[in-house]
């Protein structure tokens, strides 16, 4: 078994980033910006953006977190969105996700600019993504492309299984692994709540990513010899035991299917820090095509 370290290939790629902003900072071009909205106190969005904003830092990027209370206005919010779209300093920006129940999502996430939408969720993006022009793939998608690539995973030909059709990572998901492209070309099932036999169709995977949210949902019984397991979920699991009185659970139950399985993603250490990376390697692109 050979565990798709995430943590490690993040790294490596951030690593790579940091050269690239040396060279612009050298050749006295513009330091890619990156902004991030959080709206409210979650504390998983309070990590996970706090991750985003120390990664800038590291690279060399700049970065601005705007924090909004949890009472914002949803009108308040586009105003900030407006703000950012026509801010010249910034590349980029994210508004992390989930938002309020007061707050329409889909709306907010329209009015991006496409051309600093980072996190690829606006609609002009996600056509152009499913029509394979270039654009900015949604960051955890492509850091499980970029992590079955690194590790030279095979997947032209094979039997994906995607369970969970999400806008974020499941539907663009089964997209990019059936398109003609590296750590693609595989023959896809997209699963999800109402699908019949899971288990059945679970079986014949050779690859099967998990992100429906459930935490340690697929099981050993559930996957054959030799397949490949990309575990995209991370729930947060009371645990009395911990200091943070809670541990991380992934949507995979990896002792026992770990032993089963030629390749497997760890939580933490494995997703997780590749969607970072790779929405700094999108901010790049993005501050790159401003020059
Ligand atoms: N707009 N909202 C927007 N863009 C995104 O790309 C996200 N996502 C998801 C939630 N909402 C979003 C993220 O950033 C999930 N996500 C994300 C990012 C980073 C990590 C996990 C999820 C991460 O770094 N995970 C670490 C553990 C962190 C911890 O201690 O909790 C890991 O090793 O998996």
């Amino acid at each position: 078994m050979t565990l798709l370290d995430g943590k490690k290939t993040a790294a490596a790629i951030k690593e790579e980033i940091a050269l690239s902003v040396t060279e612009l900072k050298k050749s006295g071009k513009k330091t890619p910006h990156l902004a991030a909205v959080l709206v409210g106190t979650n504390g998983a969005s309070m990590t996970y953006v706090g991750a985003k904003v120390k990664a800038c830092d590291l690279v060399g990027f700049e970065s601005t977190l705007i924090e909004l209370p949890d009472t914002t206005s949803e009108a308040a919010l586009l105003d900030v969105i407006e703000n950012l779209n026509t801010d010249p300093s910034i590349d980029g920006f994210i508004v992390q996700l989930p938002l309020p129940k007061h707050i329409d999502e889909d709306k907010v996430l329209m009015a991006v600019h496409p051309d600093k939408d980072v996190d690829g969720f606006h609609p002009t993006n996600v056509g152009k993504m499913a029509l394979e022009l270039p654009t900015f793939l949604p960051a955890t998608p492509y850091g499980i492309l970029e992590l079955l690539e690194r590790y030279q995973v095979e997947t032209s030909g094979k039997n994906v299984v995607v369970i969970g059709r999400s806008h974020i990572v499941g539907r663009p998901m089964s997209i990019l692994l059936s398109q003609k492209r590296a750590a693609g070309n595989a023959t896809v099932t997209l699963t999800h709540s109402r699908t019949k036999n899971l288990k059945e169709i679970t079986l014949k995977a050779d690859i099967v990513v998990a992100a429906l949210g459930i935490a340690e949902f697929l099981t050993g019984d559930m996957v054959k010899e030799g397949v490949t397991i990309i575990d995209v979920g991370i729930t947060r699991v009371e645990d009395a035991s911990k200091k943070k009185g809670f541990r991380l659970a992934g949507d995979v139950h990896f002792e026992s299917t770990s032993k089963k399985a030629a390749f497997i993603t760890p939580v933490p250490g494995g997703v997780g820090p590749m969607t970072i990376a790779m929405l700094l390697k999108n901010t790049l692109l993005a501050c790159d095509r401003n020059s």
